[in-house]
Order: structure tokens, then C-alpha cells, then sequence
């Protein structure tokens, strides 16, 4: 098993780069979790907190009518929001497949739907120009063995078959799947044990392409933070995934005033690009399928925001060293650097701390040059507009080219010793 293992892990990281360019790239996408709970709208885990007795939940399996189609909502303020990619649930921790499925008759075509969800999603993002993301969650409280597999081998064998079959079908029947995000791998406790490596493999035969994340016990290709855009370790892709009312992943209409802004999820977009990670923002819509309404406003001024300042978010990036003043903070291509002036200073803007020669600074909506004058350690922006010129969400990028890649020496007359 070592030798396959080493095996498989070399060439997954040689296949990586070339996978993942479009990934990297893209920077920005939607997560969707909709499933049985949506109609409860108490959260995602309401089953959990409430102790729910699995049959009695069950029996939201057959009351669910989505309406028709709803996912080309989605898609349709996902590609005006300026996102890349979406992923979807296709089967959450409560067991319920959302695909037509042979491994349970717990699933939307045998039950309350009476279609294939997962198909009406993936032809909502191919009709929108979006790359599909599978979420499938390991952890199962449906499954009779979804618990004591971790205690019975014979339960540990058919929750694995169980699994597995599930993942077949998902990479089998969809046409071309771009990431598969796995969610939750409770309660088995190691790899071997969900037997991921096999899985994984079999997934990446069936879609040499795909992309998968950190969450089946195997690193794969890409971390996933949650709930704090915190970048990993350089040369290692990551995701923040992150609520959009810092509560739930499925629809809770109760959390829906503490929803986040354009300019909260412009902070977000700003460490990642500014840290070479991506930002998976997510949306739980309502019973029917509607976008929660809370999320509509913020995604399309940010969509935008980004038809102008795209520039410093999309694409190769490089993960920016560099301090910044009080006012906001960067993001950067080689020698460009993209200041996201969050706290418009008025007239101008003093930098500290770079040291090499400004050659172009300009408003990268528009391109209007901006007057500079550079000494040693100090870059003073001058002439510039009383208020700051983004109306979106005041959120204003300046373009500065400089000579060479800058450098940076932050402290440079107080602490520098
Ligand atoms: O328990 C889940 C949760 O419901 C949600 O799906 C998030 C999304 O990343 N994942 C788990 C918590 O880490």
C-alpha cells in the first residue's frame, strides 16, 4: 500500500499545476447548500441540535417541491457576481442524495422531488459558463451503518461500498465534473479505514481533470479553511469557505440580517487574492430553490465592482509581502501592485516602506494616471479626489507599476534596527 500510495501522490502533484491553473485563476466561487433541511430553515445540522428522530426526519423527504430549474438562479447571480465556479451539496450530512442514485432510495427522484436535482444543477452551470463542484459529505446520519461502521467491520464494509458507489455515480453520470469536495469524514477515523485512496483514485480515473479537496482524510489538492480567510502554507492551493450570515450553511432566514456586505466580502476577496487562495462564498437557498434574498444586492455590486477592478483578482497572482498603510492593503503581480484603499485618506495617500522606484501609479477603474512623489522610504500619492472614487463599496484599487518586483521594508526609520 506505501509503494501505491507513494505512487499515487507523485502523480497527483505532477498532474496539479496544469489541473489547477484554471482554479487558481478563477479566485471566486459560489457554494450552495440545499437539501431537506432548507425547508426546516433552523440550520443545516437541525437534525443534530434538535435530536430529530431519523425516521420522523425522513419524513421531510416527502413533503420537498422545488420549484423548476432553480439552480440557473444561482448560476445566473453567481456569473453577475463575478464567481468561476459553484459548488453544490449533492448529498449533506442527513443522508438524502439529491441525484438519481442506486446506492438508496433515500434520494430526490424515489422521494418529494421526483427529479434529478444534480442533473438540473450541472446544466445550470454549463448553460452559464461555470465550472461544477460536487460537495459530498463522508458523514452520514441516514445510512443505518453511518455510525457503527466506526465499531462493526461488516458495517465498516458496506458504509465504505455504500460510499463509494455513491462518488461512482457522481463521477459516472454527470459528464464532466470539476471538483469533488468532500465534507466530514466522521466517524471512521483514518484513510485506510474510508479506503480514500481507492476512492480518490477511482474518482480521478473517471475525471482525470478533477480537483479534490482536503477532506477525505488525504491531502489532495487544495486546503479548505472555514469560516476565517486564512491562507496555508506557500506552494499548497486553498479555499476559505465561508457562511454568508456567520451562522448557517442551509437557509436560516433568521440569520438573514447579519448577512455580509459587498465591502465584507471585498475583504475577503482581497486576502485571498492577496494570500494566492480562493474564496467559496456561500448561498443556502430557500425550500423552493429561491436565492435567500439577503444575498442578492451584495453579490451583484460585487459582480460590479469586479467588471472594473477584476484585474487585481483574477489570474496568477503572486502572495503580496508588502505592508500597507492604514488605509488598505494589497494585492500583487510581480511588478504591479494593486492598493485596495479601503479608508479613502482625502487628497493623498502616503505608502512607507518601499524602496523601489514607482515608475506608473494610476486608478485601475479607468486608468487615470495619479501624480507621486517617491523618496527613500516614503511614496506619497498626490492630487487625489476628496472622497474615494468607488461608489460600489468604497473600495478603491490603485495600479502601481513599479521598475522591479518591489521591495518592501516596513519600519524603515522606527524599526529597523
Ligand atoms: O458540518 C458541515 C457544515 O454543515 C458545512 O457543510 C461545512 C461547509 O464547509 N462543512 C461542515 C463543517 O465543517
Amino acid at each position: 500500500m506505501a509503494d501505491e500510495k507513494t505512487k499515487y501522490l507523485a502523480e497527483v502533484a505532477r498532474s496539479r499545476p496544469r489541473r489547477m491553473k484554471w482554479w487558481h485563476d478563477s479566485r471566486f466561487g459560489m457554494f450552495v447548500h440545499w437539501g431537506l433541511y432548507s425547508q426546516l430553515g433552523r440550520h443545516e445540522w437541525a437534525m443534530h441540535l434538535e435530536c430529530i428522530e431519523k425516521d420522523d426526519y425522513a419524513k421531510l423527504a416527502d413533503t420537498w417541491r422545488p420549484k423548476r430549474r432553480p439552480m440557473r438562479d444561482w448560476a445566473r447571480l453567481a456569473k453577475k457576481a463575478g464567481m468561476k465556479y459553484m459548488v453544490m451539496t449533492t448529498k449533506h450530512h442527513e443522508g438524502f442524495c439529491l441525484w438519481d442514485t442506486k446506492q438508496t432510495d433515500f434520494n430526490a427522484v424515489r422521494r418529494g422531488p421526483k427529479r434529478d436535482l444534480v442533473r438540473e444543477y450541472v446544466e445550470a452551470c454549463r448553460e452559464f459558463g461555470l465550472k461544477i463542484g460536487f460537495y459530498y459529505s463522508l458523514m452520514d446520519w441516514h445510512h443505518p451503518d453511518g455510525a457503527i461502521c466506526a465499531k462493526d467491520e461488516a458495517a465498516r464494509r458496506r458504509f465504505v461500498d455504500f460510499t463509494h458507489g455513491c462518488v461512482r455515480e457522481l463521477m459516472s453520470n454527470y459528464g464532466r465534473i470539476d471538483i469533488l469536495w468532500y465534507d466530514v469524514s466522521w466517524p471512521l477515523k483514518t484513510p485506510e479505514q474510508w479506503e480514500s485512496l481507492k476512492m480518490n483514485k477511482m474518482a480521478r480515473s473517471l475525471q482525470p481533470h478533477i480537483i479534490i479537496n482536503d477532506r477525505s482524510q488525504l491531502d489532495e489538492d487544495f486546503s479548505t479553511p472555514e469560516g476565517e480567510v486564512k491562507a496555508a502554507a506557500e506552494g499548497r492551493g486553498w479555499e476559505a469557505c465561508m457562511t454568508f450570515n456567520d451562522t448557517s450553511w442551509g437557509y436560516m432566514p433568521s440569520a438573514a440580517s447579519d448577512g455580509v456586505s459587498a465591502r465584507d466580502i471585498l475583504k475577503m476577496l482581497r486576502t485571498a487574492a492577496g494570500s494566492q487562495g480562493n474564496l467559496l462564498l456561500n448561498i443556502g437557498p430557500t425550500p423552493d430553490g429561491s436565492v435567500p434574498s439577503e444575498a442578492v444586492e451584495p453579490l451583484t455590486t460585487v459582480g460590479k465592482w469586479l467588471q472594473t477592478n477584476g484585474e487585481a483578482v483574477y489570474g496568477r497572482v503572486d502572495r503580496c509581502a508588502l505592508g500597507c498603510s492604514a488605509c488598505g492593503q494589497c494585492s500583487q503581480k510581480s511588478k504591479t501592485v494593486y492598493f485596495w484603499c479601503r479608508n479613502w485618506p482625502g487628497t493623498e495617500l502616503p505608502l512607507g516602506g518601499y524602496v523601489t522606484k514607482l515608475e506608473k501609479a494610476s486608478f485601475l477603474a479607468g486608468g487615470n494616471p495619479i501624480k507621486f512623489e517617491q523618496s527613500k522610504y516614503r511614496l506619497i500619492l498626490k492630487g487625489l479626489p476628496r472622497t474615494s472614487p468607488d461608489k460600489l463599496a468604497g473600495v478603491t484599487v490603485i495600479k502601481l507599476e513599479f521598475k522591479a518586483k518591489p521591495k518592501f521594508v516596513g519600519g524603515a526609520t522606527t524599526m529597523v534596527i
